[in-house]
């Protein structure tokens, strides 16, 4: 499977014939080749499904090929021939099968049949569906509605998220946590202060309008590849794309269509990033401030010499709040503060911040190194700022373009699934449902977590996700799991979340988005939204990996129907037969957004939610957009004092995963193959620390409070990364996280910012 442990350079563009040997590999080893590449076909197709990938938008007119090489993965993935059916259950106990590596579990397969977990044999048995559901609703019903979790991974469909926190509500709990706690949760809070919506601005439209495009912290080539489609049009038109990020990643270099046999026989690649700046883990707020200083000077300037203005200062006049402020600060601000912060030069700044005043229109597109931070909401909220200056807001071919994850997480929030009692629709479910819904704030995952760890949760109910996994503090967290008294998982694959479990558990099977979803009124569609706000219908179009598979939508209807009385507005079993008509709920709920979703949903290319900000209506508190304030550049104030060996990890995904799915231990662009437990080191720290290359440490989390967070075994790797910084791959350093590290105002784990140091030390964690 994998070749043995070895290091690399990689000097190849993204995509290129790596790509297509990756997707040829997937596919074969999932034994589903011809099958599979039929399939794929259909990928992000009006009468396909939408990938299981990432949420990157989706055109109205698609590429023949409309999948890139880690869709084509995710999509090998869940159509894979191999299961894990109850007679292999009964080969293996839970705590064996807790000794297996994350990637040997999922490549199990998929799930075949409902499980029950038997505490005597300490093994999953094989239960019916109907029995799950009236013991689960049993159990429920047993405890306070308060102390139940509902947690989402963002996969699920817009119709299964709506009728889940529709269950959560009636039950009476508001605790609805997501992964978009772990992850974008920062640009919602960020966003709906500065322009009054929590999710982005931007379409496929402005891309082609664009005259010049910023990169935080998103790894676009391994991350949301089809987007490099866009970003080779704009290098075409000669636009520059100027990127920010402590690794020079292949995917922001270089890019070769794998889907142009012009390019791939010439060995053709587009150049893609102009300007690449290897900024500090946590120094976006310091870079962005220099961009803003910059702008000044440049204004000053202008205004010296009776030239055109660089500020955009008819809109900032009109349609902003806290300019001045901002302003004084940015002045206040030193160079030299700005250069210790960020690790990038005035020099370099002044160039970004140049090409940046001489575009028309800008985009600012930023992922996961500038939301998993203590100041995470801040350095969204900078950029906002480096936006507003020039009127980047509201006008074609500009605005802000964070990317979302999971393949509906945008749109599970936006039909309800929020542990914000002032961000669901509570009136409208009130008066559609006839019923009270509870009216204060839920838990979100950290606040799960700590609820988790204190030993006052009842019940865990996943809709898809690894929560222990994906979570921070997992030594911890995995010993206090253990303890919850049920726990279900909704689930395709085997994972860890499914082994470590509460004293009563169950592991029920769903079909996934490619699967047929046949029920009494015919094959099922659902809808997704995307990362740029468009709603998608999604069509199966795989035989279901089981007959004994039900789909998202019904077994949310058999939990719900088990737990709560027989209520006149809602007919779970009528929705489950028909998807139509939760789509007709869902439409009376958010008529604004979903009015006439059934005529709607076979719109090409998806219709749009309505995004006032887009039009310049800012539903802020002001009525205007603000600038924010920050409150200091230094990225983490709430750690102890950091002497020369403490260093700062973030933590990356691989080429060859998603999130704590591994499909391989290999990353073929950062040049790592067949393990994962390896840190990316500046050379001069690997000397300045006496250690060697290769040898083996183990990293221990800096921080004040007695817990002891450790991860072994970990071989140290000379990579191109500034001095300071090492990154290690997530899951596997997730127990060096401490779960109130965190970011402020949005408790986002700060995953990009763990103050560790390192031992030489043998044994693996
Ligand atoms: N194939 C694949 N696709 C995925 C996923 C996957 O795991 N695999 N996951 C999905 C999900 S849920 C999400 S949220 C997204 C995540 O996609 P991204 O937002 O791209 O997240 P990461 O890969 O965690 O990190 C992104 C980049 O941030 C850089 N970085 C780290 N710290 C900093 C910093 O302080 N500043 C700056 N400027 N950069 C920094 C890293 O070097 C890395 O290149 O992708 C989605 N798509
Ligand atoms: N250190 C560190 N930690 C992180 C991050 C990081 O960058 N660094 N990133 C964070 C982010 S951005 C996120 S989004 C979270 C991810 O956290 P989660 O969303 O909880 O985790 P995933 O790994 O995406 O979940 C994978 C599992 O989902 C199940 N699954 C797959 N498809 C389906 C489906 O169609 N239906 C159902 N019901 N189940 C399905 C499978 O069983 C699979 O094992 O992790 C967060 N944790
Ligand atoms: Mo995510």
């Amino acid at each position: 499977m994998d070749k043995k442990e070895h290091f690399e350079d990689y000097h190849h563009p993204a995509g290129g014939w790596g790509s297509v040997k990756a997707v040829a590999g997937a596919l074969l080893e999932q034994n589903v080749a011809w099958h599979g590449s039929r399939v794929l076909l259909q990928q992000n197709k009006a009468d396909g499904f939408a990938c299981v990938s990432c949420s990157w938008a989706k055109p109205a007119n698609p590429h023949p090929f409309e999948f890139c090489e880690n869709g084509a993965r995710a999509t090998a993935w869940e159509i894979t021939q191999k299961r894990v059916d109850p007679a292999f259950f009964l080969t293996q106990t839970l705590s064996e099968l807790r000794q297996w590596e994350d990637h040997d579990l999922e490549a199990l397969g998929r799930i075949t049949a409902p499980m029950r977990w038997d505490s005597t044999l300490d093994k999953y048995l094989e239960i019916s569906w109907e029995q799950a559901y009236a013991e689960i609703g049993t159990a429920l019903r047993s405890c306070a509605a308060h102390s139940a979790v509902f947690y989402a991974s963002g996969r699920a469909s817009l119709e299964a998220s709506y009728m889940y926190q529709l269950m959560a509500r009636l039950y009476g709990s508001n605790n609805l946590p997501d992964s978009s706690n772990m992850c974008h949760e920062s640009t919602g809070v960020a966003l709906y202060e500065t322009i009054g919506v929590g999710v982005g601005t931007v379409s496929l439209a402005d891309f082609e309008q664009a005259d010049c495009i910023f990169f935080f912290g998103q790894n676009v080539g391994t991350n949301s590849p089809r987007m490099l489609h866009q970003l080779q049009d704009a290098r075409r038109r000669g636009v520059p794309v100027i990127t920010f990020n402590p690794l020079r990643e292949p995917g922001l270099l270089s890019f070769a269509n794998p889907q142009s046999p012009q390019e791939m026989l010439s060995a053709a690649e587009t150049r893609i990033s102009t300007q690449y700046h290897q900024v500090k883990a946590g120094g976006d707020s310091a870079a962005i401030m220099g961009l803003c200083k910059v702008l000044f000077e440049l204004d000053d300037e202008a205004r010296l010499n009776r030239a055109m203005r660089i500020l955009d200062i008819d809109f900032i006049a009109a349609h902003t709040q806290g300019f001045d402020a901002f302003e004084q600060t940015a002045r206040a601000t030193s160079w030299e503060h700005i250069e210790q912060e960020s690790g990038l030069t005035r020099g370099a700044l002044a160039a970004a911040g140049g090409e940046y005043a001489r575009a028309a229109a800008v985009i600012g597109i930023y992922g996961m190194g500038l939301t998993q931070h203590r100041h995470g909401v801040q350095n969204v909220q900078m950029l906002s700022n480096l936006l507003l200056m020039r009127g980047n807001l509201g006008k074609p071919g500009a605005g802000i373009c964070p990317v979302r994850g999971h393949s509906n997480v945008q749109g599970q929030r936006t039909v309800g699934i929020t542990e914000k009692a002032k961000l669901a629709p509570l009136d409208a479910l009130a008066s559609q449902y006839d019923f009270d819904p509870p009216r204060e704030d839920g838990l979100n995952t950290v606040k799960a977590c700590e609820q988790i760890l204190a030993g006052k949760i009842n019940a865990f109910i996943g809709l898809g996700g690894n929560f222990v996994r994906a979570v921070p503090e997992t030594v911890l967290m995995e010993a206090a799991w253990e303890k919850i008294p049920l726990t279900v998982q909704i689930a395709t694959k085997l994972n860890r979340s499914h082994l470590v479990h509460g004293e009563q558990a169950y592991l029920l099977p769903c079909l996934g988005r490619i699967e047929i979803d046949r029920q009494t009124s015919g094959a099922q569609i659902v809808s997704v939204e995307d990362s740029t706000g468009f709603m998608h219908a999604s069509r199966g179009v795989q035989e279901p990996a089981s007959e004994n598979l039900r789909s998202e939508p019904a077994i949310i209807a058999g939990i719900a129907q088990a737990l709560l009385p027989n209520h006149p507005q809602v007919d779970w079993s009528a929705w489950v037969a028909d998807y139509s008509l939760i789509r007709d709920a869902i439409a009376q709920t958010f008529p604004a957004i979903f009015h006439d979703f059934n005529a709607r949903l076979g719109t090409p290319g998806g219709f749009r939610r309505p995004l006032p900000a887009c039009q310049r209506q800012w539903n802020t508190v002001t009525g205007k957009a603000n600038f924010k304030v920050p409150s200091m550049l230094a990225e983490d104030p709430d750690m102890p004092d950091s002497g020369p060996d403490v260093l700062r990890l973030f933590t990356i995904r691989s080429d060859s995963q998603f999130n704590t799915t591994i499909y391989t231990l290999d990353d073929r662009f950062r040049g790592v193959y067949g393990t994962r437990k390896v840190l990316l080191m500046h050379a001069d720290d690997i000397a300045r620390l006496g250690l060697r290359e290769g040898e083996l440490v183990q990293a221990s989390t800096v921080a004040h409070d007695q817990v002891v967070r450790q991860v072994g075994g970990l071989r140290v790797t000379t990579h191109d990364i500034p001095p300071g910084c090492i990154a290690g791959y997530y899951p596997e350093c997730n127990p060096l996280i401490p779960l109130w590290h965190h970011a402020k105002g949005s408790q986002v784990p700060a995953a990009k910012s763990i103050p560790v140091r390192l031992s030489k030390n043998m044994a693996a964690a």
